[in-house]
């Protein structure tokens, strides 16, 4: 007997299936920008279903392991990855998935291009845009805060298009005492009274050995790190307290053969998702390190690795959101129940379309936070950097969120299949949930939210920059325009009371902020 056999749901070319993704990018970017890149999303869009979506298979399926010891005992801990994750590595550089953003051949909207390769890349590669994001923000942080020596060398090596010369960077700063709270860090850097003895692995001499436990490293195959670490002397005592006596540091991981440097990894997580991720728990232990930035301000300079990694964690839960939807809609074609298909049911429609709304707030937050770093990156006034300051952790701690409740419904949109590992739905929905948690929780984030806001200025562009688009009706269906109308007098009053809100915080009013 021949049995119903259910079709797979497809996917199809991830660029030129996103419809939203095109209107939104003729509305970000001049047309001549988007004429030039289409051709290359539209590769893209090809092999983020083809071979990068096989090799992020294949990563997943075979995950990080740890080598503690070889066969006579000794200390090597090694952490092998799968092929797969290496062929990642090239292909996200080849691709110019970091160096678009700094060769901005097209400006300040190469940043919107960057971003949406690695948007297209995301859900396919196994979370290689984990790696990738750390190393962009490092490339951040050593044109900012890096010296020439570090901009001619360890930089170029970040931002390469050349496998052979492409390293990814590390961000280590959580420590058992806190992750959101770094002030406890008990991770030291002493000055090195013998520099020489220590092999030259960076373009500038060592100058300090830093030593500490590290409870969360990602990417932990990478090839140099960004750190937090305790300033003290010598003989390891003194040191400021508090996050005002950290420093940033850069180490490189391994030596030439390949082994740690003075680092031992004591366990790889066990994590709930990101499992072709290694993330590992590790020892420094007198590594040699050259600090970035100056002494004491370890947290203002390594935020600037926070502030695109947390870019780069919207892009992750756009895109997830995005490929929920993608799967559920084919499946909508292929389905059927009661008699006809799932796309002629107005109850599994306003499913997707709840979804659907979700992600396109999520796309467009997206675009408009990555076209104002372009713009703080090249041409920056006093209000792009305001807006970004805020619209930074504001468009994180929400797409996350909404990834978690969407990828969570794209789960039920297969039914008992979207259940079943191999539907592909639980790996997305595992492994956007870490993107409320990494780079500063939902909470630690709307604090951060307040911070930017007690900038008088940054409120102002804020509000402004939210009345501009409400009352900007071009492009508005005319039979919708009452509805929009009431949105926009709703959002106006919201304003007014969020505003009066934050005035009577800033006049001392600590009662009220705290009712
Ligand atoms: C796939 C996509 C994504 C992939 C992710 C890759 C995996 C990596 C996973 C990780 O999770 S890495 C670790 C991430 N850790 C965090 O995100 C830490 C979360 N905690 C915070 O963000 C806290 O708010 C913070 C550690 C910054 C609090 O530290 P402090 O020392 O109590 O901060 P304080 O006193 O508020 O600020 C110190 C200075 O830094 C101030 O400057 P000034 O000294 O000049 O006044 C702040 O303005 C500045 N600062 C803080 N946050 C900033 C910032 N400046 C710019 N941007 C920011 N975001
Ligand atoms: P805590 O800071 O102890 O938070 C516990 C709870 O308290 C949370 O709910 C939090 O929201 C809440 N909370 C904290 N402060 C406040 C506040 N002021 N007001 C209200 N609520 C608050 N870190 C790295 O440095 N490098 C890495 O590569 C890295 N990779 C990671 C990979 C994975 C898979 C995961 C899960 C984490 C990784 N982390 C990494 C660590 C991550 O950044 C921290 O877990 C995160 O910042 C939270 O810190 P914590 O775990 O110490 O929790």
């Amino acid at each position: 007997r021949e049995y119903f056999q259910q079709q797979s749901p497809l996917l199809g070319n991830q660029f030129l299936e996103d419809t939203e993704l095109l209107k939104a990018l003729k509305r970000v970017l001049p047309l001549e920008v988007l004429n030039e890149i289409k051709p290359d999303l539209t590769q893209f869009g090809d092999r983020v279903v083809n071979d990068i979506l096989e090799l992020g298979r294949a990563s997943e399926n075979n995950p990080p392991k740890l080598l503690q010891l070889d066969a006579w005992g000794r200390r090597i801990d090694k952490i092998v990855v799968d092929e797969s994750w290496n062929k990642l590595k090239d292909i996200g550089c080849k691709e110019g998935l970091v160096s678009i953003g700094y060769e901005r051949k097209y400006k300040e909207f190469s940043r919107i291009y960057q971003y949406i390769k690695i948007y297209l890349f995301a859900c396919s590669s196994a979370v290689f845009d984990c790696p990738l994001s750390m190393t962009d923000g490092g490339a951040r942080l050593l044109e900012l805060h890096g010296t020439d020596s570090m901009k001619k060398d360890e930089l170029q090596h970040f931002i390469t298009r050349d496998p052979s010369q492409f390293w990814t960077s590390g961000q280590w700063m959580t420590e058992k005492t806190g992750g959101s709270d770094v002030s406890g860090s008990e991770t030291i850097a002493q000055e090195l009274t013998n520099p020489s003895e220590y092999p030259k692995l960076l373009s500038t001499p060592p100058t300090h050995k830093v030593s500490g436990y590290k409870y969360f490293t990602s990417a932990t195959t990478s090839d140099s790190s960004m750190i937090l670490a305790r300033d003290v002397d010598k003989d390891g005592n003194g040191g400021v307290s508090g996050s005002r006596g950290l420093s940033v540091y850069l180490i490189k991981l391994r030596t030439p053969n390949g082994e740690l440097d003075r680092i031992r990894v004591h366990k790889l997580k066990n994590k709930f998702g990101t499992k072709a991720v290694p993330t590992a728990e590790l020892e420094l232990m007198g590594t040699p390190a050259v600090r970035i930035g100056p002494k004491g301000r370890g947290v203002p300079v390594i935020a600037s690795i926070l502030n695109i990694t947390r870019i780069h964690n919207v892009i992750h839960s756009v895109s997830t959101m995005r490929r929920c939807i993608a799967i559920g809609r084919d499946f909508a074609h292929r389905r059927t129940v009661f008699g006809k298909l799932l796309k002629d049911n107005l109850l599994y429609l306003s499913t997707l379309a709840e979804m659907e709304l979700e992600f396109r707030a999520g796309l467009h937050f997206l675009l408009d936070v990555s076209l104002l770093l372009g713009k703080s990156e090249c041409c920056a006034t006093p209000e792009t950097d305001s807006l970004l300051r805020i619209l930074t952790p504001l468009s994180k701690l929400y797409t996350a969120k909404q990834s978690i409740w969407v990828s969570s419904e794209g789960i039920e949109l297969l039914g008992g299949t979207g259940y079943m590992e191999d539907s592909d739905m639980p790996r997305l929905f595992r492994d956007t949930q870490v993107t409320s948690i990494w780079e500063g929780t939902t909470n630690v984030l709307s604090m951060d939210v307040w911070r930017s806001l007690k900038n008088t200025k940054t409120i102002e562009c804020f509000f402004k920059s939210i009345q501009d688009r409400v009352s900007n009706t071009s492009g508005v269906n005319q039979n919708l325009l009452p509805l929009f109308n009431k949105a926009t007098k709703s959002i106006n009053d919201s304003i007014a009371v969020i505003r009066s809100v934050i005035d009577k915080v800033m006049n001392g009013d600590m009662e009220y902020a705290e009712s």
